[in-house]
């Protein structure tokens, strides 16, 4: 030990214990990031995935997490150097070196080259994230002032408009500003299709646990999709700005199982016969059939 204290000077020194400071620094800092079980108050990090989509999301906002604390360690660690080393006490007369074309090339070509390696895989998922080439089903969201509706066009024209629960009417266990009165039910382990779009302004449809973010634009119609692999309740909220009461529109999905998803099917064909078209292109109220509920 003394043989080793006799080899560095006390600069040295510093710049030894700086290094270990930081690296101690940076992989608690990493630990912490790690993943939450449930959304809960100083919550770090991203919700759970429950899509292969967010699962891709999340590995590669944790790839560029280490990418950029590098890279800001990196500049951090010159930057000291510089300040420690080249500082008016230490080194009185400056070079007046103004150009080092290796330099200057290497701070070119380095950052080009991480920028490459980041958009490949960026590219690969954007892609994936894109559309599903063979969904099992298809939902159609459509997004309005100040609410979203649901249409299912392979299960008969199911169709239902899904509204904020008011603070008035929350029942114990429902979360203000998210719970809804009937939110988007779909099967787990299925890739479903979701086209969106909008009857006034734009909307966006946000499922964080998907990795679903996609605008509803009037006269479009959008496309996106999700594979739940869990079953369970996840909330969403519109997150494009869309007028007074853009912060009411939340967005509730029960992801269930196969089974589950065919019961309430039947129940829902029931509940909102009243919206269904049949395929009959006009609705009637004498054809309409008896509610269920
Ligand atoms: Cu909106």
């Amino acid at each position: 030990m003394k043989r080793l204290a006799g080899l560095l000077t006390k600069s040295q020194a510093a710049r030894v214990i700086f290094v270990l400071l930081l690296a101690t620094f940076l992989t608690g800092t990493l630990a912490a990031i790690a993943w939450a079980e449930a959304p809960h108050p100083w919550q770090l990090g991203m919700q759970p995935p429950a899509t292969p989509v967010k699962d891709r999301l999340n590995a590669f906002h944790n790839e560029l997490l280490v990418i950029t604390f590098l890279i800001a360690g990196f500049v951090m660690a010159l930057l000291l150097y510089v300040i420690i080393r080249f500082n008016h006490r230490r080194n009185p007369v400056p070079s007046h070196t103004t150009h080092n074309p290796v330099i200057e090339i290497m701070w070119t070509v380095v950052p080009v080259l991480i920028l490459v390696i980041i958009a490949i895989p960026s590219f690969k998922l954007m892609y994936y994230m894109d559309r599903v080439p063979n969904p099992d089903m298809t939902i159609k969201v459509t997004g309005h002032q100040w609410y979203w509706s649901y249409e299912y066009p392979d299960q008969k024209d199911l169709a239902f408009d899904s509204n904020v629960i008011q603070d008035a009417d929350l029942k114990p266990g429902q979360k203000r500003l998210l719970d809804v009165d009937n939110p988007l039910v779909v099967p787990i382990h299925t890739s479903v299709r979701v086209l969106v779009t909008s009857t006034d302004v734009i909307h966006s449809w946000f499922i964080p646990a998907f990795g679903v973010q996609e605008y509803a634009i009037i006269g479009r119609l959008n496309e996106s999709w999700f594979n739940v692999d869990h079953e369970g309740t996840y909330y969403g909220e519109c997150n494009q700005i869309c007028g007074i009461n853009h912060a009411f529109m939340p967005i509730k999905i029960v992801a269930l199982s196969k089974e589950d998803f065919r019961k309430w099917l039947a129940t829902a064909q029931k509940k909102f016969a009243h919206n269904n078209t049949n395929g009959a292109g006009l609705r009637l109220a004498a054809e309409s059939p008896a509610s269920g509920n």
